[in-house]
């Protein structure tokens, strides 16, 4: 997209200071992603971000959510005395006609927060960084615990296992890329159909009323939040998922992504390993900041959210490949099939590590 269009967009928000340049940022699959940088010094740069309407179909809803989640954390954050609350919660500019905290040009949707500077995102974590995210993802679900407003559901069935394997199964029926008859296809289908009856035991415990639901980020990837300089987390942000969802959801997907030996996509899957120092490390920290308020059915389940997010993650990924590449954003034909397989392998290394992660867990509750 054009800078003058871009800059347009921008001045239908509230922001301060002159724009100097504006470019692409950062290697999200979902959103479009800008910064904005202004000339002063004492003037913040902005992010501007398209939300994806296909993936987000309520926008309102999106936004409503990030508002109550936004100001909730804020306030709490200004009550302990923290300093800098602007990088230690995101904070979006409302537009000037309407106030509302995004706006619609041509049936795309755009908002604008402040960018947060002197902070990095990482693509990978030691086990230092891991126990503090763990305490930092603890910590949001801890500060959310007692938001007063009852948060939307943005997309629908977002983390349903049977909902995901009903999606796939449905693709399979109608084969529309003609994919479906790839042995390796049919390989992976037989390992994922294995396993599916056991996946999805938190819909069940969820519909017997023994596992309850909580406000969840539902996207903990370790490139979901962000560090200062001296590998502190400063905050959490990518905030388009929070909804009410099991708590597996954001202790399984963190470590879906950081304790992957290589990428989500990396070809060679020898190479894909799950790493139990990893494991650890954010577990504990996890812990410590969840364990007031987690129920024991949620603390005894951790390692099958550990395999539950590789493995719907695969179906995912195999869902779009037989789909025909509608739902990511792809480099090359196969990059789908390549990253469920990723995923399978994954699952695979985590399954091997089971009585391990159990007893690891047993160990920090002593
Ligand atoms: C998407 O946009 P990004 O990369 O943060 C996806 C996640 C997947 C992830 C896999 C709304 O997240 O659920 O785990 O890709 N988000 C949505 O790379 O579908
Ligand atoms: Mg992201």
């Amino acid at each position: 997209m054009k800078t003058d269009q871009l800059t347009s967009i921008v001045g239908r928000f509230a922001y301060e200071g002159t724009i100097s340049e504006i470019k692409p940022l950062g290697e999200g699959l979902i959103n479009d992603t800008y910064k904005v940088k202004t000339t002063e010094q004492d003037k913040p740069d902005y992010v501007l971000q398209r939300v994806n309407h296909n993936v987000f179909p309520d926008v309102d809803m999106v936004m409503r959510n990030i508002e109550a989640v936004t100001s909730h954390i804020r306030r709490k954050l200004t009550q302990q005395g923290v300093a800098d609350i602007d990088r230690r919660v995101l904070r979006f500019i409302p537009t000037c006609d309407d106030g509302k905290l995004y706006t619609v040009i041509d049936g795309t949707y755009w908002r604008l927060m402040v960018f947060i500077d002197n902070a990095v995102t990482k693509q990978a974590v030691n086990p230092e960084s891991s126990r503090a995210a763990g305490k930092a993802f603890g910590a949001f679900q801890a500060m959310l615990a007692d938001i007063p407003v009852q948060l939307g559901e943005t997309i629908k069935d977002f983390h349903n296992m049977e909902f995901r394997l009903e999606q796939l199964r449905d693709v399979v029926k109608r084969d529309p890329a003609q994919r479906v008859g790839e042995e390796r296809v049919q390989k992976m289908l037989a390992e994922i159909e294995r396993r599916a009856d056991e996946m999805c035991k938190a819909e069940r415990m969820g519909r017997e009323g023994t596992l309850p639901k909580r406000v969840c980020h539902c996207d903990t990837k370790v490139n979901n939040m962000m560090f200062d300089k001296q590998d502190n987390v400063l905050c959490v942000i990518d905030l388009d998922t929070v909804m009410p969802n099991f708590i597996f959801s954001d202790y399984g997907d963190f470590l879906r992504t950081a304790a992957n030996e290589v990428a989500e996509d990396c070809p060679e899957m020898d190479k894909v390993r799950f790493r139990m120092d990893i494991f650890k490390a954010f577990t504990e920290g996890y812990l410590q900041s969840a364990r007031s308020f987690l129920l024991p059915v949620e603390i005894e389940n951790l390692p099958y959210a550990t395999a539950l997010f590789p493995y719907m993650q695969c179906v995912r990924f195999l869902w779009d490949y037989l789909s025909g590449d509608k739902y990511w954003k792809c480099q090359y034909p196969d990059h789908n099939f390549v990253r469920a397989n990723n995923q399978l392998h994954l699952l695979l290394s985590i399954e091997s590590s089971y009585p391990e992660m159990q007893a690891f867990i047993q160990g920090c509750l002593k």
